[in-house]
């Protein structure tokens, strides 16, 4: 197949998923087409049956507000009509499933160009919601061919929020236990927690600190903080303030996160609320145990007591007591890392999740074959 991708290519989930499913189907034989304001993180030049299409917008005195989705929306049908593109698979609705659409309608005295919308968590929960962007988000996604979503609880969310009744199909992130994997004789000698985010307030990283603070009362453990945005600040000045500041660093943006995780114990996810929350699984396939919220979808990866351990949003009680009892019992910890592994093996690997992505391309073709229409 021909398949057109656009998502955020920063530092974020639905991005590093849209990009590694992009480079997966490139594996499986695919032909892959990212069209995309700026190369994606984590995409290399030079990979067999991988493209890159910028988008440019042009900015022009009259307008406040560059148009982004009206350049992409151009991008897309001019890509998908040389390239011949089967379909477009947009991450995060907003604003790229109207984008498609417009590109579909653009298409459609041609041929058929059907899309399909993959849900990633803020898109739904908060944006989506807001009442700017309700009404077009709800059209963006009765309109879409296909719509997946990352985890049971983002689908059930979407129908009880947008009342919408088209088929929403369930596909987990994945992870690649190539890349992801244990090694244990990398784990730094000092007990060291670990948390990945883009440091939105949603990700609640003031509480990774209050975490290490009580750690640090009864284990001498550092904490390693991977990312970069606006709580930044806060956290340092938070450290500093819990006189654990030399033990917390702030290693910016990280383009290879799986060199980085082995290394640690334990990662924390606090998040506030996680439709799904890939840096627990990246760190379970790892062989990290994760100590995080039992918030939104990540009880459908997490395993409480199993492979990880899940406390209520803002106990840092709680959440640093089971951070103690992993650095402190090494069977426990041998115990969950094994099982960790197993699950991101098992449920999670690529080779699990893809196939569901090339089914589900083929079902969204086939529709059209079977009813002949062009959208
Ligand atoms: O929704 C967001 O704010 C950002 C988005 C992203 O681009 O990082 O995160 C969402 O997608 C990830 C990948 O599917 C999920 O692992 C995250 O749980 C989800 N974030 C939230 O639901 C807050």
């Amino acid at each position: 197949m021909k398949v057109g991708i656009t998502c955020y290519p920063t530092y974020g989930g639905s991005g590093i998923v849209a990009t590694e499913l992009g480079l997966e189907l490139a594996n499986r034989g695919h032909e892959v087409h990212f069209i995309t304001y700026a190369n994606p993180i984590r995409l290399d030049p030079g990979i067999p049956r991988i493209h890159y299409h910028e988008v440019e917008v042009s900015s022009y005195p009259l307008f406040q507000y560059p148009p982004y989705c009206l350049a992409l929306a151009s991008r897309m049908a001019e890509v998908a009509e040389r390239y011949g593109l089967d379909l477009l698979h947009v991450h995060y609705a907003i604003p790229h499933s109207i984008a498609a659409l417009l590109a579909q309608q653009m298409m459609a005295a041609r041929r058929r160009l059907p899309f399909i919308t993959t849900l990633h968590g803020t898109d739904i929960t908060l944006v989506g919601t807001d009442r700017s962007y309700f009404p077009i988000t709800k059209f963006s996604i009765e309109e879409s061919n296909g719509i997946t979503s990352i985890s049971r609880y983002l689908q059930r969310r979407t129908v009880e929020v947008f009342g919408v009744g088209n088929e929403i199909r369930v596909i987990h992130n994945f992870v690649n236990c190539e890349l992801y994997r244990p090694a244990p004789e990398k784990r730094n000698s000092q007990k060291l927690l670990l948390h990945i985010s883009n440091f939105r307030p949603v990700k609640r990283i003031l509480d990774c600190i209050q975490i290490l603070a009580r750690v640090r009362k009864q284990v001498d453990a550092k904490l390693w903080m991977a990312g970069d945005g606006p709580e930044r600040g806060p956290a340092e000045h938070l450290a500093r303030d819990l006189g654990v500041g030399e033990q917390v660093e702030f290693l910016g943006k990280q383009d290879h996160v799986e060199r980085l995780i082995p290394r640690a114990h334990v990662l924390l996810l606090p998040s506030e609320l996680e439709a799904f929350g890939l840096a627990a699984l990246e760190a379970m396939a790892c062989g990290v145990p994760p100590v995080a919220t039992g918030a939104g979808g990540v009880p459908e990866l997490v395993t409480h007591g199993v492979d990880g351990f899940l406390e209520a949003v803002g106990d840092t009680d709680s959440q640093a007591t089971r951070v103690i009892e992993l650095l402190t019992d090494d069977p426990l910890h041998a115990r969950m890392a094994t099982a960790a592994r197993r699950t991101a093996e098992t449920r999670f690997a690529t080779d699990r999740i893809i196939p569901q992505y090339e089914r589900y391309y083929e079902e969204v073709l086939g529709q059209g074959e079977r009813d002949g229409s062009t959208s």
